[in-house]
């Protein structure tokens, strides 16, 4: 049955829930406080690079607006997808969420249904959401709004595990929210909606999943940065590794880790988890380690530029790929981000192509990047740099290769007299 819905943050995450809920048949308003979003959206046009949520955009009808008071007060559902960032001290920053919350209290109708997407650390719903609605009269746990957590599921990019087809679980306040909010997504997906016992489990999912992520690929780079010591190739080890049918999960090291997702989601636990008295050592050192691969990447560039007698003082350095990930625009967040700050500090003049990330980009093409530079780090493998032509390194006198995600043909490159050096791999 149609809904009238409103979908608050028009970015990776509430766009594509926009679409998703307009072509299921839902009136969708989308409300966002960057009123360039709210125009090209009005336009059918999408402000991120995703060709799917690109092509749907422009089949389908949403009404954005800057204005909670245009949609909120006609909204059945409201589905709040803005940034949970952290700050400089890696805590949680609920600011934005705060406020779309605080704005959405004052103008929501009774029984209502209300959706966090946003990540959240677990106790968010009851400490944060709920007094905020209580200010505004509206008793959450005795459904004056029906309040749930739905943690978001995108993976920008992959055209397998879609929107529609992912799993979700959600959890509510209370049981009716719970109810109300399966059945709503159940309207939209296709794939199996999973209702918990309680917002707190809910939201404590996607924190897992998360943090299983990024500690897995702490494991790896700490694994790669010991075979590196003993010229093993990790990639190959990992591949011998999966042959093992059960037990084993292949993740692969590289130049560092990034995204809005996985870098930040393990501060939502450590930091929450310290309020109450754990601390989490592992998932820390897991951050720490992770951290630290940008600084390793670059170590390893200067490792190879010792073999030729040079140092990175002066040394004219390419940096391919800003985003954070592979065939995205995302440069949250990016380790190339902090690569290119490393290099600067050492005194190297750093190009930078990213045909994704144009604006931080500054050469016209991968060809002038290669002209202009002595040696490169790959540091995103966008599909362009998996399959470029190797032989234009040698064409270009390429005297050093670091290969930050293990993407290149290191025999070929070798074979050319360019030194290789990969992450776990040389
Ligand atoms: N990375 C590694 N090694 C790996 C995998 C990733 O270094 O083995 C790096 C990537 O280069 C990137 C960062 O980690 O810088 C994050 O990569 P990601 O593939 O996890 O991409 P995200 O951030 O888009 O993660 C999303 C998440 N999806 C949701 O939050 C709903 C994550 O949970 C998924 O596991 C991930 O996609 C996925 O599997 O692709």
């Amino acid at each position: 049955m149609s809904k009238s819905v409103t979908v608050v943050g028009l970015g990776y995450v509430g766009l594509p829930v926009a679409c998703l809920c307009a072509e299921k048949g839902h009136r969708v308003f989308g409300l966002d406080v960057n009123k360039e979003k709210v125009e090209l959206v009005n336009r059918n046009k999408s402000p991120i690079e995703d060709e799917h949520v690109s092509q749907k955009l422009r089949n389908v009808k949403i009404h954005a607006t800057a204005n909670a008071a245009e949609c909120i007060p006609n909204s059945e559902v409201v589905i709040v997808c803005v940034p949970t960032p952290i700050d400089r001290t890696n805590a949680p920053d609920l600011t934005e969420l705060m406020e779309a919350v605080s704005s959405i209290s004052k103008l929501i109708k009774q029984n209502a249904l209300l959706v966090i997407e946003s990540t959240i650390y677990p106790g968010t719903i009851e400490e944060v959401v709920a007094p905020i609605l209580k200010k505004q009269k509206f008793d959450a746990y005795k459904n004056d709004v029906f309040v749930a957590h739905c943690p978001e599921r995108i993976d920008p990019g992959n055209k397998k595990w879609t929107i529609e087809s992912l799993p979700r679980v959600v959890g509510g306040l209370t049981k009716e929210a719970t109810k109300k909010a399966a059945e709503f997504y159940r309207s939209i997906i296709d794939a199996e909606v999973i209702e918990l016992s309680s917002v707190k489990a809910a939201e404590a999912t996607k924190i897992m999943e998360n943090t299983f992520r990024d500690v897995n690929i702490a494991f790896v780079n700490e694994m790669a940065r010991s075979f590196d010591k003993a010229g093993i190739d990790i990639i190959e080890v990992i591949r011998g590794a999966s042959t093992k049918p059960f037990a084993f999960m292949p993740h692969y090291p590289g130049a560092g880790v990034g995204g809005h997702c996985i870098p930040i989601d393990p501060y939502y636990l450590i930091e929450k988890a310290k309020q109450i008295g754990f601390n989490h050592k592992f998932l820390s050192l897991a951050r720490e380690i992770n951290n630290k691969m940008p600084e390793y990447t670059v170590e390893l560039l200067e490792n190879e530029l010792k073999k030729l007698k040079k140092s990175l003082k002066g040394a004219k350095v390419g940096v391919l790929g800003l985003a954070y990930k592979a065939d995205v625009d995302d440069l949250r967040e990016s380790p190339s981000l902090e690569i290119i700050n490393i290099l600067k500090a050492k005194g190297t003049d750093v190009f930078v192509f990213d045909s994704h990330a144009k604006e931080g980009t500054n050469v016209k093409n991968l060809d002038e990047l290669l002209n202009k530079s002595d040696c490169i780090i790959l540091a995103t493998d966008h599909n362009e740099f998996r399959n470029m032509d190797i032989s234009l390194l040698k064409k270009h006198k390429i005297l050093a290769v670091i290969d930050g995600r293990n993407c290149l043909d290191k025999e070929k490159i070798k074979s050319m007299g360019i030194l290789y050096h990969g992450i776990g791999r040389s």
